[in-house]
């Protein structure tokens, strides 16, 4: 089963993607999400120029020794451009092997172990009235976890904030737009906002917060101290986690759950989180973290330390990748919830898919391979566009952790 063909399918029905279709000598062809919000193009000309030539000839049907080989034969070893690479590759292989064994990607993996994956959507709003407001409308829609973000009294923008009710994309075309950030007014506000929510929305919804990697640890157990009272389901990165050892700090202040790892790439950047059990949630998501192979090994890895997954979701990763997600979910014995936005209409067109959304739960469906297509013309009617993730700076101008 040789793989005869290779293409980079770099489209923005709404927003950019990037897709890998592989195609094999008997007619079957497999999609894998190759994505970086902001940095598409270095994925799509990694691809192009060094990974397509090494594997045209090869044999599709084996996933896990092609990953080794893109993996050690690169030399240069990580990098989220280089693993996301990896992760369209190894994606699209599972879903030609799924595809030509006529079963669901799911059923490769161990089968279920669940019948459906507990989702979160983003409810933000302007201000705390306005939060609430769309909290009210995700329980409406069936949603069993939200994840709470509003503006903050005093700054004039905040990142994670979305625009649209639904509808959240952090990209801007052209140029990145500044963010005024201020840790002092936004450590007084959110435990109101969550105290508000906690009293208005009932106890048994699941509330997240995600925190964007803006505090310092202390600051973080702070924070996560002051929500203890409105029990979240997790607070997700509160601080920068290239230093592994900060949250040893927050830990010992905090019964808050953490979860942490959506910019990861492989298990070294959450080896230490897991084995030091700093962390409740990991977050690693198959488009930057390797693939469904790589996943798999972070998701064992994090089993014996009692600690769950929760794949990053947001309407940057493609419908390849939320297909692969639900997937994977569906399938790991220690899955905790997966992040779900619905993507644009156009998106859905450009990238039809068989998952589905119900009271709160998903599936991915029960169609060979992954369940996703791409109808390549209609995606050429959407010419990529630059476009930047938002820049964070401090009220007197300095650069921001992020
Ligand atoms: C966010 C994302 O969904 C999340 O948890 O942190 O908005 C993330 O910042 C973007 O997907 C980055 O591309
Ligand atoms: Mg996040």
């Amino acid at each position: 089963m040789r793989i005869i063909d290779a293409k980079v399918i770099v489209c923005s029905p709404g927003r950019n993607f990037v897709t890998l279709k592989l195609t094999t000598e008997d007619g079957v062809y497999g999609l894998g999400d190759a994505t970086l919000n902001g940095r598409e193009l270095a994925v799509a000309c990694y691809l192009t120029e060094h990974d397509i030539p090494l594997l045209i000839g090869r044999d599709a049907r084996r996933i896990e020794d092609t990953w080794q080989y893109l993996y050690k034969g690169a030399y240069w070893r990580r990098g989220s451009v280089t693993m996301s690479a990896i992760s369209a590759v190894d994606t699209a292989l599972w879903d030609i092997k799924a595809k030509a064994l006529n079963v669901p990607v799911y059923q490769l993996l161990g089968g279920a172990s669940r019948d459906e994956v507990l989702v979160y959507g983003h409810a933000s709003g302007a201000d705390i009235e306005e939060t609430l407001q769309i909290g009210a409308e995700y329980i409406a829609l069936g949603y069993k976890a939200i994840r709470a973000q509003s503006g903050i009294p005093g700054l004039q923008s905040t990142y994670g904030v979305g625009q649209g009710r639904m509808h959240y994309e952090p990209a801007e075309p052209d140029a990145p737009t500044e963010n005024l950030w201020s840790t002092e007014l936004y450590l007084e506000f959110v435990p109101k906002l969550f105290e508000r929510l906690r009293r208005e929305l009932g106890p048994t919804l699941h509330l997240l917060h995600d925190a964007h990697h803006r505090l310092t640890p202390i600051e973080a157990a702070r924070l996560g101290k002051s929500l203890e009272p409105h029990h979240l389901f997790w607070l997700e990165d509160p601080v920068p986690a290239e230093l592994q050892e900060s949250y040893r700090l927050i830990r010992r202040h905090t019964t808050t759950p953490l979860a942490v790892g959506e910019v990861f790439d492989t298990i070294y950047d959450c080896q230490q989180l897991i084995q030091e059990q700093l962390i409740d949630y990991i977050r690693t998501t198959v488009v930057h973290a390797g693939g469904i192979s790589h996943l798999r090994k972070i998701a064992s890895l994090a089993e014996m330390y009692h600690i769950r997954t929760g794949s990053h979701g947001a309407t940057d990763l493609s419908p390849v990748c939320m297909a692969a997600a639900l997937h994977f979910d569906l399938s790991v014995p220690n899955f905790g919830i997966q992040e779900y936005m619905p993507h644009s209409e156009e998106t859905n067109r450009v990238l039809p898919h068989s998952y589905r959304f119900a009271d709160g739960m998903m599936f991915p469906g029960d169609k060979p391979g992954l369940g996703v297509d791409i109808d390549e013309c209609l995606a050429a009617q959407f010419p990529y566009r630059r476009a930047y993730l938002p820049i964070n700076r401090k009220l007197d101008g300095t650069m921001h952790n992020w």
